[in-house]
């Protein structure tokens, strides 16, 4: 190859031959060139060849390694270049085959047996979907994975907390700041780690999509150490699923709330959550540089700032604890030693107590000196009087600060403006009697990591935070008695239900699976859950039961092997060989028959074992897309992409309508947008077509019905009475709540709706039913007399008569959704005496038929889902948001300033159907300076009349308001593949048409009657 350079030598290889090969001038002076003419052809030739085969061999090599091609193409080429005279015929121009991929076998495949498109060895695709650590990249941590697995068997040491709070309040960074502490590299002040967004997409879009399981070890104030499991969870509404199965695993929640915005709606939902799970809060007040660097608040309106925000969380707290009456709500407050305040960005974190330690240490004072009542004194009104050197409740002069501006916030401050306004020179000066050591070169960084370095430094690590969880989370031990009083659906006396409340290792395998994730290749699940009673370990078998088991029909169960266990590291899992009660583990090779939850108990043994209840959502998910493949080939690889979204988001649903339609159910726009990713991206490698999003109804009445419906089973040998009428306010919420349950004893249920609701007794004690699940929002309420049917003959059909009921509740009639706050009432029933005569093929159809025709006869309507939209923004952004609302049939709730900052929150509804582009329209209008949080809130009518006729709808063209039901009816129908319009007929009897006919005939007469003072009204027909 080197010949190459004499006929078109390019600069840099002229420099380097030019000692051997040409003198100053540039004239040729190496060996003879005596035939250099006919080579020079030769070579040619021979270098095109070269170049063909080069490229071939690459193509060919397209596949495996290309470099290999090249070796042996050049040990070919070698002969060529002697002098020796090798004849055409035995010249070698190719390598064969096996020299070039030595060992290869040689496939000859028929033509027609693959398709043309399809590449004949499949390439490997690595799929880049998460940031998860090579084994060989392992950060080393300050202990030894045997510290940590020591640890994990002692449950006192143990804290299980979820770290939650409103989008962007910093909660990420505030893990990374702890799991920083714990490793012996340093990060790059620079740089936003984000270490617990382990997803490519939750690095893109600089927010959390799925909650990360973090296990730490952390040291508190005194040098012991703790083993913090901690939860990082997602802060954007759409993604409350993920706290609400965070939660669960937990024993407290860590709130994070953003000092500037202070509590917002999404912070006040999460403790709502956290208090129903009976969780003990704590806080971290984050972003507390922001009061200083961006809002310039002086210290003593930042200390207000600070107090007001701890006092709008309290005052969360009071509202939202359950039975607040019974149980006096909990206290947070920084004397209390459950708040600590933080600048996750800045890399400090501290409490009063861990302040108080760092003062005494800098100040070198002696051991006599109480840091813990010292810490006390740092909050509230709390003055310090130099003349005396103690503290007092009075401000000693009129300029006198509180002791947490005098002690905490100055210094703070001065730190800040030492470290933005000095020089290196006189900065280093500074730092030296902070006693901050940096190296010269890091005093020339930009503010930001400036700033973190410096004050990561003074403070230290975060070990007030560490106090704080020690003191203020039960271990799993002290928490496992209300945990299983809470979660447990088995007898709370049985085996099972005491070793859990023990936290016995030696007791049955009790383990509680909260959650999947996803492997990066989007095959398999991880599941994670919590160890409750028993030991698991790597190669056992257990038994998986899922949501749908109870002790009578145990068809929802499977056996399966643990092949792995680890705990969750973020970016990396720590393999263990077994877990014991109160940790948190990743199980390996038993997600397969697993949805959502499961209970994992022993594989033999402990039959009695009932399971921990199913998840509840505060979200639910009303956004529907339909998908489709491109490729109608692909439907199968769709169907079982779509099976692995539901196990990866907990609260995503998804279902196949009557047309053959497969739509996925999400609670938000970005919910669905993510679904859309994993469903093309990471569990399947296809393209996907969506329609329009659109969102789910509810159907319900707004009168009782206008007539008694009545209808026969088809041997006419039974016969059902029934009327439908509109639940009162509220009630449905109750039932879906859990407030009230037909498990309950029948008093205790009448004594429900009659205390409440105001219902009569016996109403109350004959309700049979919620529908369509057991805590629906209908009603079926059993009415008839004893005395003229006969209630043995009537609860012997009850089964089937609840199960008509619940079919019709969950598909309505008007357009297969689910009926929502209808009472029904069973008035009159004639049953065959026969056993015959009364199966489940007779009654469960007619149940559900009368149902329909007494719901159709009781003015029947549309329901839609509401948003609640909570907006910040500056000012003058307020009138365009109202603007932007009302556009889309939005109202607004209230609008405020929020305290302490130059922002409003704005509050409003928003129906969920015109939701979609709202926030880009909202960022659009107020030019990017609002923020909003939309969340499902509740359902509420379309306005218009669904069943009417008269209304004309025109394509392309939106339906003005009167006829929205209307039209959301038809479309709703025509895209599920139903007729265009609710056939009345099929759900009547020829006698019920009748007299329906006979009634509206009364009707008509009487109106016209009333109008033409008694004419001709039999002319109207
Ligand atoms: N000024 C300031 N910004 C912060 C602080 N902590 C986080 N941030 C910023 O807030 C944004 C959201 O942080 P992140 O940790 O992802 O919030 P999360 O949604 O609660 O997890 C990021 O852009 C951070 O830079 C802080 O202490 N001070
Ligand atoms: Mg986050």
């Amino acid at each position: 190859m080197t010949q190459r350079g004499y006929r078109a030598p390019s600069a840099r290889f002229w420099g380097e031959m030019e000692d051997e090969l040409y003198d100053e001038f540039g004239n040729y002076v190496g060996p003879g060139l005596a035939d250099s003419s006919d080579e020079e052809e030769n070579e040619d030739e021979e270098e095109e060849d070269m170049d063909d085969f080069g490229e071939g061999a690459s193509r060919a090599g397209h596949e495996g390694d290309g470099g290999e091609g090249e070796l042996a193409l050049m040990g070919t080429n070698g002969g060529a270049g002697s002098s020796s005279i090798v004849l055409h015929e035995d010249k070698k121009y190719y390598p064969e085959m096996e020299e070039v991929y030595p060992g290869v076998n040689t496939v000859v495949l028929d033509e027609d047996a693959q398709g043309l498109d399809e590449p004949i060895i499949q390439p490997i695709r690595p799929k880049k979907f998460s940031t998860l650590l090579a084994e060989k990249e392992l950060p080393t941590t300050r202990y030894t994975p045997e510290f940590l697995t020591t640890l994990m068997e002692t449950p006192t040491l143990l804290r299980n907390v979820c770290v939650m709070g409103a989008l962007h309040h910093g909660k990420t960074l505030l893990m990374d700041l702890l799991i920083q502490q714990t490793q012996e590299a340093p990060w790059d002040p620079a740089k936003e780690v984000r270490y617990t967004d382990t997803r490519k997409d939750e690095q893109e879009r600089a927010l959390s999509i799925k909650s990360t399981p973090v296990s730490l070890v952390l040291e508190d104030t005194r040098g012991k150490s703790f083993l913090l499991n901690l939860l990082d969870t997602p802060g954007m509404a759409n993604f409350s699923d993920e706290v609400s199965a965070a939660l669960r695993a937990c024993d407290g929640a860590l709130l994070v709330v953003d000092a500037v915005e202070g509590v917002m709606m999404q912070t006040e939902r999460l403790i709502k959550r956290a208090l129903q799970e009976q969780l003990p809060i704590v806080l971290v007040l984050n972003k507390v540089d922001r009061l200083i660097l961006e809002l310039k608040l002086p210290p003593a309106d930042a200390y207000y700032k600070l107090k007001h925000t701890i006092e709008e969380v309290n005052a969360c707290i009071e509202r939202h604890t359950p039975n607040a009456l019974v149980k006096r709500p909990q206290r947070i407050s920084p004397e209390l030693g459950n708040v600590a305040f933080a600048s996750a960005i800045h890399g400090w974190c501290f409490s009063l107590g861990s302040f108080a330690t760092l003062y005494a240490s800098y100040h070198n004072l002696t051991s006599s000196f109480d840091t813990a009542e010292f810490a006390k004194r740092l909050w509230g009104n709390a003055y310090f009087d130099e003349s005396t050197r103690s503290f007092r409740k009075k401000p000693p002069h009129p300029e006198a600060d509180r002791s947490f501006v005098q002690f905490i916030l100055e210094p703070l401050y001065k730190i800040y403006s030492h470290t933005l306004g000095e020089d290196a020179p006189e900065l280093t000066a500074v730092l030296r009697e902070l006693g901050v050591r940096v190296r010269r070169e890091d005093l020339h960084l930009d503010p930001k990591p400036l700033l973190k370095l410096v004050l990561s430094k003074f403070f230290g690590p975060a070990t007030g935070l560490v106090d704080m969880l020690a003191k203020h989370v039960p271990s799993p031990v002290a928490a496992a008695v209300a945990k299983v009083e809470l979660l447990y659906m088995g007898a709370q006396d049985s085996e099972a239900a005491v070793a859990m409340k023990r936290c016995d290792p030696r007791g049955p395998l009790m383990l509680h699976v909260v959650k999947l994730y996803s492997a990066p290749d989007g095959e398999s699940f991880q599941a994670f859950g919590r160890v409750y009673s028993g030991t698991v370990s790597t190669g056992q078998s257990v038994r998986v039961l899922g949501e749908a088991y109870t002790l009578e029909d145990e068809e929802d169960m499977a056996v399966r092997e643990v092949t792995g266990l680890s705990v969750g590291q973020g970016r990396y899992r720590l393999e263990v060989s077994r877990a014991r009660p109160g940790n948190w583990v990743l199980l390996e090779g038993v997600d397969g028959p697993i949805n959502k939850t499961a209970t994992l108990t022993e594989a033999r043994g402990n039959d009695e074992a009932a399971i921990f209840r199913p998840l509840t959502f505060d979200v639910a998910p009303v956004l529907k897309l339909a998908v489709e493949p491109l490729n109608p080939a692909e439907l199968p690889k769709m169907v079982e992409a779509l099976r692995k979204i539901r196990k990866s988001y907990p609260a995503a649903q998804t279902k196949v309508e009557e047309s053959g339609e497969h739509v996925v159910l999400g609670t938000g726009e970005l919910y669905l947008d993510c679904i859309m990713h994993d469903l093309r991206h990471l569990h399947a490698n296809l393209e996907v077509k969506v329609a329009d999003p659109v969102v789910s109804f509810c159907e319900t009445v707004r009168e009782t019905s206008s007539l008694r419906c009545f209808a026969e089973t088809p041997n006419k040998q039974n016969q059902l009475h029934m009327i439908a009428e509109p639940l009162e306010a509220g009630l449905a919420r109750d039932i879906e709540a859990g407030a009230v349950s037909t498990d309950w004893d029948r008093r205790a249920v009448g004594d429900f709706f009659h205390a409440k609701y105001g219902w009569d007794l016996l109403t109350a004690r004959n309700i049979w039913a919620f529908g369509p699940d057991k805590q629906g929002p209908n009603v079926l309420i059993n009415d008839t007399m004893p005395s003229e049917v006969d209630q043995r003959l009537l609860d012997g059909v009850k089964d089937s008569i609840v199960q008509g009921f619940q079919w019709g509740c969950r598909e309505g009639p008007l357009c297969d959704e689910p009926i929502r706050n209808v009472k029904f009432k069973i008035l009159d029933a004639t049953i065959a005496t026969e056993p015959v005569h009364r199966g489940g093929g007779q009654i469960i159809p007619t149940a559900r038929r009368v149902a329909y025709s007494a719901f159709l006869l009781a003015t029947p309507q549309l329901m839609e889902p509401y948003f609640k939209v909570e907006v910040q923004c500056p000012a003058d952004c307020v009138d365009a948001i109202h603007l932007v609302l009302q556009r889309r049939r939005g109202h607004v709730k209230e609008d405020r300033p929020k305290p302490g900052t130059p922002f409003y929150t704005v509050e409003a509804f928003l129906p969920a159907i015109d939701s979609f582009g709202f926030e880009t329209d909202l960022r659009a209008y107020t030019q990017g300076q609002a923020f909003c949080t939309q969340v499902f809130d509740h359902w509420k009518e379309v306005p218009g009349d669904p069943l009417d006729r008269g209304v004309v709808l025109h394509p392309l063209e939106p339906a003005p308001i009167n006829s929205l039901a209307r039209d959301f009816m038809v479309k709703t129908r025509r895209r599920k593949g139903l007729s265009e319009d609710v056939m009345i007929s099929k759900y009547f009897d020829a006698e019920l048409l009748q007299s329906l006919a006979n009634q509206q005939a009364e009707a008509a007469a009487a109106e016209m009657g009333g109008m033409n003072g008694g004419g001709a009204g039999g002319g109207y027909y």
